[in-house]
């Protein structure tokens, strides 16, 4: 069985969908959890959600033990985490920060990320379907 594709979610990202659909759209995140399932095919995944820091670098710990690569949408946690941060550097293989939103084109608050020095690559601006163009590089990048 091959490794599985990790996809984390941070604060918030449970109520997608519900607030601000301007910026972040309709879709739910149980939508894009199926988006993602429909583009993984047969490919383990691991798809989560927290609005715990804690629970998230367990989970990042967790990939560096079982999985192939991590998908990361940190939230809030992008501008704050060096915990973050410092857990993604240990993990050895590719990681995509994900963003529904072009982060750069928002307020300054949101330009600086803690998460981008340490990812393989950065998505931002494609909105929910940015997680299938994720889903998909990461299966060529861990094929
Ligand atoms: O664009 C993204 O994916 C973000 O990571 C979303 C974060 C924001 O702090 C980042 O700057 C960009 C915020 C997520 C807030 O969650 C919401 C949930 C429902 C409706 C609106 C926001």
């Amino acid at each position: 069985m091959s490794k599985a594709i990790y996809i984390l979610n941070g604060p918030n990202l449970n109520r997608l969908g519900k607030r601000e659909p301007e910026i972040y759209g309709h879709t739910t995140l149980a939508e894009i959890e199926t988006m993602c399932r429909e583009t993984v095919a047969d490919r383990p995944l691991e798809f989560r959600q927290s609005n715990k820091e804690h629970e998230l670098i367990e989970w990042i710990h967790e990939a560096i033990d079982e999985g192939a690569g991590i998908i990361i949408n940190p939230a809030a946690f992008t501008f704050t985490s060096m915990a973050i941060m410092d857990a993604l550097k240990m993990f050895p293989g590719p990681i995509i920060e994900l963003h529904i939103s072009n982060i750069h084109r928002r307020e300054p608050i949101y330009h600086k990320s803690y998460v981008s020095p340490v990812a393989t690559a950065v998505i931002a601006g494609l909105g929910p379907r940015g997680y299938v163009a994720a889903v998909r590089a990461m299966l060529e990048l861990t094929a």
